[in-house]
């Protein structure tokens, strides 16, 4: 099966309006000068006062952008939330759901993973399912276990809306520790995220690779079966850096 790959950036809570003016318009240059972009969707999640930035610096182009959160409600008295709907005015065609650090900090569980992501396909907006387990759970080896449970509400929502979604693994040991997944220790958890997938009749859906990914480590790590490209952190704060792993995602 080909499934085309997707490399996004996650930019987490970084940026200013002057640098990210210099890196949306380097990144958007290089990419649209390069062949990558026929065979390898890229984007980058953005924090929310920047959507508008993002959207005027990237129309036209072929990067995509996205948020990094999302209400589950559509509107409402839910102080300091942001709902799909505003976001899809911001053309946004992405946004990332039970980032790990979203589920460690901010206490979202894996049913209010699930309703986020219902949230984000409700407005058409591709919900970046995000699963993973600390390094107590893998030196337990629970790893296949937390997996399941992370994915089971995400499951239950059906094939789909399954289908039209990215799924994410992202080690927590491996978040922004510079250790990365080994491509063997990857492609495990993504076999078994694929298998899981096909069960729930969509194998088609993007499964991503997440933490350290950097353009030393992306080429090896995406060569690998069921590993459809990347969700890459402090690497996508670098122009040159990130290109290079877009390119190796294509
Ligand atoms: C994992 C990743 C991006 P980094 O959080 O989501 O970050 O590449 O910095 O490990």
């Amino acid at each position: 099966q080909n499934i085309r790959p997707l490399v996004l950036g996650n930019w987490k809570m970084h940026g200013s309006l002057a640098g990210n003016g210099q890196l949306l318009s380097a990144i958007r240059s290089a990419w649209n000068q390069s062949s990558g972009a026929a065979a390898c969707d890229v984007g980058v999640c953005v924090p929310f006062p920047y959507l508008s930035q993002t959207e005027s610096a990237l129309t036209d182009s072929d990067i995509a952008w996205g948020a990094q959160d999302i209400s589950v409600h559509a509107q409402g008295a839910y102080t300091g939330e942001v709902a799909g709907p505003m976001l899809a005015e911001f053309g946004c065609r992405y946004v990332l759901v039970g980032h790990s650090e979203r589920r460690a900090m901010h206490g979202e569980t894996s049913e209010l993973v699930a309703a986020k992501a219902q949230a984000a396909l409700a407005v058409g907006i591709t919900p970046v399912v995000c699963v993973g387990e600390t390094l107590a759970e893998r030196d337990a080896g629970r790893t296949l276990d937390v997996i399941a449970e992370q994915l089971a509400p995400v499951l239950a929502l059906g094939s789909q809306a399954v289908g039209a979604m990215v799924l994410a693994y992202e080690p927590v040991w491996a978040i922004g520790t510079g250790k990365t997944a080994s491509p063997e220790q990857a492609q495990e958890v993504h076999a078994a995220i694929r298998a899981r997938l096909a069960q729930a009749g969509s194998p088609g859906v993007r499964v991503l690779y997440g933490g350290s990914v950097k353009a030393a480590n992306a080429a090896s790590l995406f060569a690998m079966q069921d590993i459809d490209g990347g969700l890459i952190g402090g690497a996508a704060l670098q122009a040159e850096e990130f290109l290079r792993i877009a390119e190796a995602g294509a």
